[in-house]
């Protein structure tokens, strides 16, 4: 896969760069993975990772680069966008999981098609909330697909390459080498 985001001798100049924040804490902290493959794709992922600012409790502190990535599971559609996006949170997993779904809904109309309701225009899955493993109805963390998956290891490993998730024994950047070697999606 190749990073689209560009200004790695000057990461400052990126429209993608954001500030290194204060030292928070995992157990302040939750991940969440993006991707688009409708529309706007690159527009989608950015607006999205921005709207979730807007989820009560919820502050951005870090975002991936982006990465273009061929479909994994259905291959009869168009490559996708992914990133992930570091969070400082205060609310309670179910919230932030209410929060994407929301936003899932207000990117999911494709506006520019006749169609009631479009294709959906963003995914937002919820990797990591704390350290928290949670299997509940609607709601399984950390994400259970997500250690198959090189477009969210890749670009959560920018992020937080030594976090070892809670029920894993290796951390993200050896389970997306583990991937890598074993030539996975
Ligand atoms: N749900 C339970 N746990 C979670 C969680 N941790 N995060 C429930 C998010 N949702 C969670 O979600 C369906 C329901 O799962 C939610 O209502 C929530 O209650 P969804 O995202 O609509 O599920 P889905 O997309 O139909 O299925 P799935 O298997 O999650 O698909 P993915 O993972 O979203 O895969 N290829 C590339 N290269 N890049 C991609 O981004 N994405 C997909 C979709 C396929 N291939 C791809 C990509
Ligand atoms: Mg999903």
């Amino acid at each position: 896969m190749r990073p689209l985001s560009l200004n790695v001798e000057n990461p400052k100049e990126d429209a993608w760069y954001l500030e290194p924040g204060p030292i928070i804490p995992m157990t302040q902290k939750a991940y969440v993975a993006l991707g688009s493959n409708m529309g706007d794709r690159t527009g989608n992922v950015l607006l999205g990772a921005r709207a979730l600012n807007g989820i009560e409790g919820v502050r951005v502190i870090a975002t991936s680069r982006l990465y273009e990535t061929d479909p994994v599971g259905n291959p009869d559609q168009p490559r996708f966008i992914n990133a992930a996006a570091e969070l400082e949170v205060s609310c309670n997993a179910r919230q932030l999981l209410d929060g994407l779904l929301e936003i899932e809904r207000r990117f999911g109309r494709d506006r520019s098609k006749e169609q009631r309701w479009g294709p959906r225009t963003l995914d937002l899955d919820l990797l990591l909330f704390r350290d928290q493993r949670i299997d509940e109805p609607g709601l399984t963390v950390p994400h259970p697909r997500m250690a198959q998956r090189r477009f969210v290891l890749e670009p959560l490993c920018d992020l937080a390459p030594a976090v070892v998730p809670p029920g894993w024994n290796r951390n993200i950047r050896q389970a997306l080498e583990a991937l890598t070697q074993g030539a996975g999606a």
